[in-house]
Formats: C-alpha cells, structure tokens, sequence
C-alpha cells in the first residue's frame, strides 16, 4: 500500500464516520420513527450538535429543505447540515447513544 492509497483511504473512513454520526443524530432525535424530522425534531438535532435557532431560521430551512408536509428526510438533513457548516462553521455530531 503506498502512502497515497493510505491517505485516500483514511479519509474514506473518516467520511464515513462522520455520515453514521449524522445518521445517528438523525435516528435519535426522529422521535416518532417517521424516517423524517419534523421542525421540532430539527429543532432538537440542531440543538444536540450546537446550533440554537429561532423558530424564523427554522421555518426557512423546513421551508428550503423540506418536504411538502414540512419535515426533512434523512438525504434533506444532510444537505441542511451541509448547509448549516457551510454558514457557521463546524457542525459536531456527537453519538449519542
Ligand atoms: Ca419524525
């Protein structure tokens, strides 16, 4: 294994440990076990990993990434998060569990 191939595949698993951090998250605070989060759900991920949101910034990203009934599957809170680390910085998934 060269050096190269080591580094390429340390970052596949770090990849994929933070995806199963959010994956995590994501089942923890789906409370109901609905495979979606409703804004309150969102509201307590959100909060679980750092981020304090006023009910306006919710509504918007409900709005941007949710679905019609107003929740976010789990490919829509990924993009949230994205979303959100992109705007504020890093965004700690912790497993819970
Ligand atoms: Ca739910």
């Amino acid at each position: 294994m060269t050096v190269t191939h080591s580094v390429i595949s340390s970052a596949k698993c770090i990849k994929v440990l933070i995806l199963s951090k959010i994956q995590n998250t994501f089942k923890l605070y789906d409370r109901d076990h609905s495979n979606t989060l409703s804004t309150l759900e969102l509201r307590s991920a959100l909060h679980a990993v750092g981020y304090r949101l006023n009910y306006h910034v919710l509504n918007a990203l409900v709005l941007r990434y949710g679905n019609r009934q107003g929740t976010l599957a789990f490919d829509d809170f990924i993009m949230c998060a994205i979303k959100m680390k992109s705007m504020i910085g890093t965004v700690t998934f912790r497993c819970l569990q």
